[in-house]
Protein backbone atom coordinates (compact mmCIF):
# COMPACT_ATOMS: atom_id res chain seq x y z
CA UNK A 1 0.00 0.00 0.00
CA UNK A 2 1.30 3.45 -0.84
CA UNK A 3 1.73 5.62 2.27
CA UNK A 4 1.63 9.37 1.67
CA UNK A 5 3.58 11.33 4.25
CA UNK A 6 4.17 15.07 4.14
CA UNK A 7 7.23 16.74 5.57
CA UNK A 8 6.50 20.29 6.77
CA UNK A 9 9.84 22.05 7.17
CA UNK A 10 10.31 23.62 10.61
CA UNK A 11 11.46 27.23 10.72
CA UNK A 12 14.06 26.78 13.39
CA UNK A 13 16.29 29.36 15.02
CA UNK A 14 17.95 29.72 18.39
CA UNK A 15 14.52 30.32 20.01
CA UNK A 16 13.14 26.95 18.90
CA UNK A 17 10.92 25.58 16.12
CA UNK A 18 7.82 26.72 14.25
CA UNK A 19 5.88 24.76 11.63
CA UNK A 20 3.42 26.60 9.37
CA UNK A 21 0.63 24.82 7.46
CA UNK A 22 -1.18 26.67 4.70
CA UNK A 23 -4.42 25.20 3.36
CA UNK A 24 -4.29 24.33 -0.35
CA UNK A 25 -0.53 24.96 -0.35
CA UNK A 26 0.97 22.59 2.22
CA UNK A 27 -2.32 20.72 2.71
CA UNK A 28 -3.84 19.10 -0.42
CA UNK A 29 -7.44 20.09 0.42
CA UNK A 30 -9.31 23.09 1.88
CA UNK A 31 -9.18 22.60 5.66
CA UNK A 32 -12.73 22.81 7.07
CA UNK A 33 -12.09 21.36 10.54
CA UNK A 34 -9.25 20.91 13.00
CA UNK A 35 -9.37 18.65 16.05
CA UNK A 36 -6.86 17.04 18.36
CA UNK A 37 -6.67 13.97 20.54
CA UNK A 38 -4.74 13.94 23.83
CA UNK A 39 -4.76 12.29 27.28
CA UNK A 40 -5.36 8.93 25.61
CA UNK A 41 -5.63 6.10 28.14
CA UNK A 42 -3.02 3.35 28.03
CA UNK A 43 -3.77 0.44 25.69
CA UNK A 44 -6.61 2.25 23.91
CA UNK A 45 -7.30 1.86 20.18
CA UNK A 46 -9.25 4.70 18.58
CA UNK A 47 -10.67 5.09 15.09
CA UNK A 48 -11.85 1.65 13.89
CA UNK A 49 -13.79 3.20 11.04
CA UNK A 50 -13.48 4.54 7.49
CA UNK A 51 -14.93 7.64 5.83
CA UNK A 52 -16.90 7.80 2.59
CA UNK A 53 -15.63 11.26 1.55
CA UNK A 54 -13.41 12.73 4.26
CA UNK A 55 -9.70 13.33 3.65
CA UNK A 56 -7.39 14.07 6.56
CA UNK A 57 -3.83 14.80 7.58
CA UNK A 58 -2.67 13.49 10.95
CA UNK A 59 0.27 15.07 12.76
CA UNK A 60 1.51 13.85 16.12
CA UNK A 61 2.65 17.26 17.35
CA UNK A 62 3.86 15.83 20.68
CA UNK A 63 4.76 12.30 21.74
CA UNK A 64 4.03 9.38 19.46
CA UNK A 65 1.34 7.00 18.25
CA UNK A 66 0.86 4.38 15.55
CA UNK A 67 -1.72 4.28 12.78
CA UNK A 68 -2.91 1.10 11.07
CA UNK A 69 -4.42 1.62 7.62
CA UNK A 70 -6.44 -0.93 5.67
CA UNK A 71 -7.72 -0.45 2.11
CA UNK A 72 -9.55 -3.77 1.93
CA UNK A 73 -6.68 -5.57 0.21
CA UNK A 74 -3.52 -4.52 2.07
CA UNK A 75 -2.67 -3.00 5.39
CA UNK A 76 0.19 -0.86 6.70
CA UNK A 77 1.39 0.49 10.02
CA UNK A 78 2.81 3.97 10.37
CA UNK A 79 4.66 5.46 13.34
CA UNK A 80 3.96 9.17 13.90
CA UNK A 81 6.56 10.68 16.23
CA UNK A 82 7.72 13.88 14.52
CA UNK A 83 5.88 17.22 14.82
CA UNK A 84 6.87 18.15 11.26
CA UNK A 85 5.51 15.00 9.62
CA UNK A 86 1.92 14.53 8.39
CA UNK A 87 0.19 11.32 7.33
CA UNK A 88 -2.41 11.73 4.59
CA UNK A 89 -5.46 9.48 4.87
CA UNK A 90 -7.75 9.40 1.86
CA UNK A 91 -11.42 8.47 1.94
CA UNK A 92 -12.38 4.77 1.85
CA UNK A 93 -9.51 3.84 4.15
CA UNK A 94 -10.01 1.98 7.44
CA UNK A 95 -7.92 3.56 10.25
CA UNK A 96 -6.95 2.49 13.77
CA UNK A 97 -4.84 4.66 16.09
CA UNK A 98 -3.03 2.91 18.93
CA UNK A 99 0.17 2.80 21.00
CA UNK A 100 -0.27 6.41 22.14
CA UNK A 101 2.51 7.63 24.40
CA UNK A 102 1.07 9.25 27.57
CA UNK A 103 2.11 12.70 26.28
CA UNK A 104 0.81 12.21 22.70
CA UNK A 105 -1.13 15.02 21.04
CA UNK A 106 -2.53 13.97 17.66
CA UNK A 107 -3.59 16.94 15.53
CA UNK A 108 -5.97 16.28 12.64
CA UNK A 109 -6.73 18.55 9.67
CA UNK A 110 -9.94 17.51 7.95
CA UNK A 111 -11.49 18.33 4.56
CA UNK A 112 -15.12 18.37 5.79
CA UNK A 113 -17.16 19.45 8.77
CA UNK A 114 -18.12 16.72 11.23
CA UNK A 115 -20.76 14.45 9.70
CA UNK A 116 -21.69 11.17 11.38
CA UNK A 117 -23.30 9.90 8.14
CA UNK A 118 -19.84 9.93 6.50
CA UNK A 119 -18.55 7.22 8.89
CA UNK A 120 -18.44 3.50 8.12
CA UNK A 121 -18.01 1.82 11.49
CA UNK A 122 -18.70 -1.78 10.44
CA UNK A 123 -15.65 -3.52 8.92
CA UNK A 124 -17.75 -6.01 6.89
CA UNK A 125 -19.68 -3.08 5.40
CA UNK A 126 -16.38 -1.31 4.63
CA UNK A 127 -15.05 -4.40 2.80
CA UNK A 128 -18.26 -4.70 0.80
CA UNK A 129 -18.05 -1.03 -0.21
CA UNK A 130 -14.40 -1.04 -1.34
CA UNK A 131 -14.85 -4.35 -3.17
CA UNK A 132 -17.92 -3.10 -5.04
CA UNK A 133 -16.06 0.14 -5.97
CA UNK A 134 -13.14 -1.98 -7.25
CA UNK A 135 -15.51 -3.93 -9.52
CA UNK A 136 -16.92 -0.76 -11.10
CA UNK A 137 -13.44 0.68 -11.90
C1 LIG B 1 -10.81 9.96 12.42
C2 LIG B 1 -9.85 9.74 13.52
C3 LIG B 1 -8.42 9.98 13.09
C4 LIG B 1 -17.15 15.74 17.33
O1 LIG B 1 -18.13 16.18 17.95
N1 LIG B 1 -16.57 16.47 16.31
C5 LIG B 1 -15.50 16.03 15.62
O2 LIG B 1 -15.03 16.74 14.72
C6 LIG B 1 -14.96 14.74 15.94
C7 LIG B 1 -13.76 14.20 15.16
C8 LIG B 1 -15.54 14.01 16.94
N2 LIG B 1 -16.60 14.51 17.63
C9 LIG B 1 -17.17 13.74 18.73
C10 LIG B 1 -17.88 12.46 18.32
C11 LIG B 1 -17.63 11.53 19.48
O3 LIG B 1 -18.64 11.72 20.45
O4 LIG B 1 -16.10 13.33 19.59
C12 LIG B 1 -16.32 12.02 20.09
C13 LIG B 1 -15.13 11.11 19.76
O5 LIG B 1 -15.07 10.90 18.34
P1 LIG B 1 -14.62 9.50 17.69
O6 LIG B 1 -15.05 8.37 18.56
O7 LIG B 1 -15.10 9.47 16.26
O8 LIG B 1 -13.02 9.63 17.74
P2 LIG B 1 -11.90 8.70 17.08
O9 LIG B 1 -10.63 9.04 17.72
O10 LIG B 1 -12.30 7.26 17.09
O11 LIG B 1 -11.85 9.14 15.54
C14 LIG B 1 -11.47 10.46 15.19
C15 LIG B 1 -12.37 11.02 14.09
O12 LIG B 1 -13.75 10.91 14.50
C16 LIG B 1 -12.21 10.30 12.77
O13 LIG B 1 -12.82 11.05 11.74
O14 LIG B 1 -10.50 9.71 11.27
O15 LIG B 1 -10.12 10.49 14.73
Amino acid sequence: MEIKKYCFPPHGDDRGQLVALEAERDIPFPVRRVYYIYDTAEGVTRGLHAHKRLEQILICVHGSCRIRLKDGREEAEVLLDKPWEGLYIANNMWREMYDFSPDAVLLVLASQHYDESDYIRDYAEFLKMVQSEGETE
